[in-house]
């Protein structure tokens, strides 16, 4: 039963259960149908109780519902029934009431939260709008203005900002016991939201709030269609907007966009240990060395603290030590200016933090992560000295990004004990972490490199060993295409363009300025003794470093940052004299041409990381260009946007750049065999 209900007394108590976080598929709209046909039965009754078991109250409506066609009764239903009911209908919100769940508090009479309570209509994330009558009901209880932000954004309200707002009429420690508490007299008097009159228009409000999604969600439909709608709510009749509102619902959910968004967040939710590693035991993780202070070493550390565990940061001499401590010290100063710990948390994580040059500190750490420099000698050194101190069973990881991991590996007595856990700058923050699976990594390191993945409440992905794992791999593919497109006439100014056209934040360029030109400069020259000499070489980028140009940190890279970023004519020249060096007549290229070669760039790539088994399947490839490489959500992540074109499309239009540069476009034969057997990448790869 996914809806039970019973009765004490004058009080009808109806119970969401659909564990865990009472999505609201059709066993619930149907057990609400059910309840609504027993309290027109049950007479004495002066209020009705709804809440939600377990730990929310209810997280929405059932994304996994939206692909089918929907099955009545229909929400919308279901809420003006209990709207209608001649006994008042109280909301006893515990947890999430989020989209759908947030609707049926709408459709209450009256409404109690919990002091960590969380209510909001975030079905914009999902590429959908509120499509139980969140529209028109929100903003006839808390206003035009808070509607159209809480919509338009998705962002959710604690229970303090619902008190306050309005759209709640208390907070209570014991929701059910303050409904139970609620005056009978006052519960006859509650209108229904439909009922009462729209808010006045104000546009100003209405444009504010389209500017601002522009902005945020740029190119992303259902935001703008929620503004529609919230708008109409000032002007139409509710039963009219209602329509609207549903016909929108049932348009936007069938769309590339919203595919795409609950592909993104089914995947990052299925993203999980192999099933295999289950059975594996591991130690509870209570202290975690990490080697390095540095920019990725404090990042990890206080992930690390945020996480509860105590965190000894190795360095290599006093001036280290310091360095280390006064980087963390940093990143919890900033968390704590940004509202995200108070002094209290500050406190405890500070007081988990041990930074030291003495390799003793982690003798009885469970596990330990290099984020040593990234060169080979440093990191053979770093493990044979943790290899010393440390329990023969402690799981020993490289956050590197680039070196081989077995070659690191072979410097223990026992590799099995060596995983690579590479994390994503700022580590704090970067959702993604991509668990490397060396050749003598044992199923025990790799469960606790997961185990770690999930008390962090990182995006794990499994990665086999190669250059670059998955996303550098795929990384430098793009980086290469893009510098081929400068050869043949582009700038950067136009790739960035383009590409942030395409939905990026940024393009590759600009992003390179920030982490600096010379990192693939070095990988390129670690390069040098294996390229392929048919495969097409662009210097532009060596000219670059060799002109002291690494980005902003040396105040000019792709672009001068003397004045903020401008383009720098130099660099156009830099670029002519390596296209006519090359003998290469340079052309204008457009940002349709741009932004596809790119694409076309990276799913190449892609496709042959998953056909070499580097990668478990496509879904874990949108992860990591996700999570770790800022791939426009809305598009669902590289080879969902593959298959958004199609593996026929996908192979044509390699074929059609292949000339220029044979090597570099050979075409992965999982694109050829997803073609010739008439399946999607999803299917050719699924784990
Ligand atoms: N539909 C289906 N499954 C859902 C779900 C949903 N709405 N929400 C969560 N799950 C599953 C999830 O896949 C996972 O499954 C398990 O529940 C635990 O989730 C008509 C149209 C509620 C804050 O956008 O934000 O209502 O992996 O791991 O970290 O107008 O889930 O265990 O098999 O995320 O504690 C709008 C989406 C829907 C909220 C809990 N609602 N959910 O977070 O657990 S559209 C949302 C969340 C809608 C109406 C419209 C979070 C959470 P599994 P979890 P959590």
């Amino acid at each position: 039963m996914s809806v039970t209900f019973r009765r004490e007394g004058p009080v009808a108590y109806v119970e969401l259960d659909n564990p865990p976080v009472n999505a609201i598929g059709l066993s619930i709209r149907q057990g609400l149908m059910d309840a609504l046909d027993w309290i027109a039965e049950e007479a004495h009754l002066d209020r009705v109780i709804l809440s939600g078991k377990g730990r929310a109250f209810a997280a929405g409506a059932d994304a996994r519902e939206f692909d089918a066609a929907p099955m009545p009764p229909h929400l919308p239903d279901v809420i003006r029934r209990m709207e209608q009911c001649d006994v008042p209908w109280i909301a006893a919100v515990d947890g999430v009431a989020l989209g759908g769940g947030c609707e049926l508090v709408l459709g209450c009479h009256y409404r109690i939260a919990a002091p960590g309570a969380l209510i909001g209509l975030p079905e914009v994330t999902l590429g959908v709008i509120p499509g139980a009558g969140g529209t028109q009901r929100l903003p006839r209880l808390v206003g035009l203005d808070t509607a159209l932000q809480m919509i338009s954004t998705g962002k959710p309200v604690n229970a303090a900002r619902a008190l306050e707002i309005g759209l709640v009429h208390e907070v209570a420690e014991d929701v059910n016991f303050a409904a139970e508490e609620v005056n009978a007299e006052l519960l006859t008097t509650l209108p229904a939201l439909a009922d009462l009159p729209g808010p006045e228009m104000d546009a100003n409000a209405v444009n504010a709030a389209r500017v601002n999604a522009s902005k945020k969600t740029a190119q992303q439909i259902a935001p703008q269609r929620a503004i529609d709608l919230i708008a109409a709510s000032c002007s139409e009749p509710f039963e009219t907007a209602m329509l609207k509102e549903r016909a929108t619902f049932l348009d936007l959910r069938q769309g590339d966009q919203a595919r795409a968004l609950r592909h993104a967040f089914f995947a990052e939710r299925a993203a999980k240990a192999p099933e295999r590693l289950k059975a594996v035991p591991t130690p509870e993780l209570t202290h975690v060395a990490v080697v390095g202070g540095g920019t990725m070493g404090a990042g990890i550390a206080y992930a690390l603290l945020n996480a509860g565990l105590r965190v000894t940061v190795l360095e290599t001499s006093a001036e280290g030590v310091e360095r280390a401590q006064a980087n963390v010290k940093k990143i919890i100063a900033a968390s704590l200016k940004r509202g995200l710990i108070n002094d209290a948390n500050a406190e405890d994580r500070r007081a988990r933090l041990v930074c030291s040059d003495d390799y003793g500190q982690a003798a009885d750490a469970q596990l330990a992560i290099e984020a040593a420099f990234e060169s080979m000698e440093v990191k053979k050194d770093v493990f044979t000295k943790l290899q010393a101190v440390m329990a023969p069973d402690a799981v020993l990881a490289t956050n590197t990004s680039y070196l081989d991991v077995d070659e690191i590996a072979a410097v223990l007595e026992d590799p099995t004990r060596m995983v690579g856990l590479h994390f994503f700058a700022p580590a704090h923050i970067m959702k993604l972490l991509e668990i490397v699976n060396g050749k003598a990594t044992s199923d025990a390191a790799l469960a606790l490199g997961f185990d770690l993945a999930k008390r962090l409440r990182k995006v794990p992905v499994l990665a086999g060993v190669c250059d670059g794992f998955i996303g550098n791999r795929i990384l430098a593919r793009y980086r290469e295409a893009a510098d081929s497109l400068l050869l043949d006439g582009a700038l950067p100014q136009d790739v960035d363009a383009a590409m942030r056209g395409f939905g990026y934040a940024m393009g590759p360029y600009e992003a390179q300025d920030l982490s600096g030109l010379d990192i693939a400069f070095a990988n390129r020259r670690r390069q040098d003794a294996t390229r392929d000499p048919n495969r097409r070489y662009v210097a532009i980028g060596d000219k670059m470093v060799e002109a002291g140009r690494l980005g902003r940190k040396t105040g000019s890279g792709w672009y001068d940052y003397s004045d903020g970023q401008t383009v720098d004519p130099k660099v156009a020249e830099i670029i002519a004299a390596e296209s006519a060096v090359a003998g290469v007549k340079r052309r204008e290229i457009g940002a349709e041409e741009i932004s596809r070669t790119l694409v076309l760039a990276m799913i190449n790539e892609a496709a042959d990381i998953i056909h070499e088994g580097v990668a478990q399947s496509a879904r874990d490839v949108d992860l990591v260009t996700l999570f770790g490489y800022g791939f426009p959500r809305w598009r669902g992540g590289l080879m969902h946007y593959a298959d958004v074109l199609g593996p026929k499309t996908v192979l044509q239009g390699i074929e059609a750049l292949s000339a220029n540069d044979p090597v570099a476009w050979t075409v992965s034969p999982l694109i050829r065999d997803c073609v010739e057997r008439g399946i999607s990448f999803a299917e050719a790869s699924s784990a």
